[in-house]
């Protein structure tokens, strides 16, 4: 070190101690365990199956890092110029190396991959007794279809203890659906199906998030799978298929404007959404039937309550951008009319 200046001596140090902090605090976003999207404390078994093989890939990598590194740092300090010995002894054409720096990669790759490929057919293929689930990708914003002809939007409800698999399809371009917890991620492609299995073991409430740039909201893009007990998965499949509830006098303004009213730029709010048992069967946007059941909206953006759904009809552009829902210049009276008759589609 004595060939530095004092001045350099410190700037490295400055430097050192830096890039310590630096990584200090990017990696220390890995290891937070209660961090909602964490795949690194993975809850699903196909998410598990993947992490384990993460660990050993992670560790054998590690491994061959710092082998390789302390290798160099010992070369070029060993070596470095202006010490008395002369040129080191050249080793280019040591039959003997090039076979064995050739052959330990080899030994590993092939190692790793007896231990991914099988999981990767493993997770492919279609498990037995699975619910199955249609996930069309929106702009921006996330269809569930199920086969007993629920149709929700953003919070994927399922039972524990299953398999689910889920065929992915996109409404526009390309999306990835992703529940970190809970499995992989898996492209959502236009014209084409893609399949995904997950499942949980323990009820509870999983955030996902598009994993594919898909354009100005891609950001809000968001998910959220609600693992229930199968009874209460039950349960709450029971109160999905009945039909929006019967007319409540106290919304009928709003339920008269929702069916028949015509705003700006002649839109309807039916030629986009559907509320079963009602007129309104758009499928532009999600399906309201039982919008109040809901959490949030918007792609998981907002927490759905009177004040956000007032917000979102006045100008829904302004509150996500670029949002397909167009702002239909309603009024404060039309604004409190349908927010009255949204919440009341528990
Ligand atoms: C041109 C089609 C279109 C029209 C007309 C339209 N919407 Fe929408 N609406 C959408 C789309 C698309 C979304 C999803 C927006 C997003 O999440 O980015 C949406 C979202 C919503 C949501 C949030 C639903 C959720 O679960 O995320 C509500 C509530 C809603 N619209 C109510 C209305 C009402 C009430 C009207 C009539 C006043 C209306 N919409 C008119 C297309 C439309
Ligand atoms: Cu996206």
């Amino acid at each position: 070190m004595n060939r530095l200046g004092i001045r350099a001596q410190t700037k490295v140090k400055y430097i050192l101690r830096l890039v310590a902090l630096g990584s200090a605090l990017v990696l220390s976003a890995c290891i937070s365990e209660d961090a909602p999207m964490n795949y690194l404390y993975p809850e699903g078994p196909q998410a598990i199956q993947a992490d384990r093989l993460w660990d050993v890939t992670f560790g054998i990598a590690a491994v061959v890092f710092f082998l390789v590194e302390g290798a160099l740092i010992y070369i070029l300090f060993k070596y470095r110029e202006g010490k008395a010995n002369a040129a080191p002894k050249q080793l280019h054409g040591h039959t003997k190396l090039e076979l064995l720096w050739t052959a330990i990669p080899a030994v590993i790759l092939t190692g790793i991959a007896f231990m991914t490929v099988p999981v990767i057919f493993e997770q492919a293929r279609e498990p037995k007794g699975a619910v199955q689930i249609e996930v069309v990708g929106h702009q921006w914003w996330w269809e569930y279809k199920y086969d007993n002809g629920v149709v929700t939007a953003n919070e994927l409800h399922i039972p524990t203890g299953r398999p689910i698999l889920l065929d992915l399809r996109s409404a526009d371009v390309i999306h990835s659906f992703w529940i970190p917890k809970l499995a992989g991620k898996q492209d959502v492609v236009p014209g084409r199906i893609n399949h995904l299995t997950i499942s949980a073991t323990e009820p509870g409430e999983y955030l996902g998030q598009c994993a594919e740039y898909c354009g100005l909201s891609h950001a809000n893009m968001r998910a959220k799978a609600y693992a229930h007990d199968p009874a209460d998965f039950d349960r709450w499949v029971q109160e999905q298929l009945a039909a929006a509830p019967a007319d409540d006098a106290s919304v009928a303004a709003g339920r008269d404007l929702f069916l028949t009213g015509t705003f700006a730029g002649g839109q309807q709010c039916v030629s986009c959404h559907t509320v079963k048992g009602t007129a309104a069967a758009g499928i532009i946007g999600p399906n309201l039937t039982h919008l109040a059941s809901r959490d949030r909206f918007a792609g998981e953006m907002f927490e759905l309550n009177d004040e956000n759904l007032r917000r979102w009809l006045a100008d829904p552009p302004a509150r996500k951008p670029g949002s397909k829902m167009p702002d239909l210049n309603l009024t404060d009276q039309q604004i409190n009319d349908l927010t009255a008759y949204l919440l009341s589609l528990e």
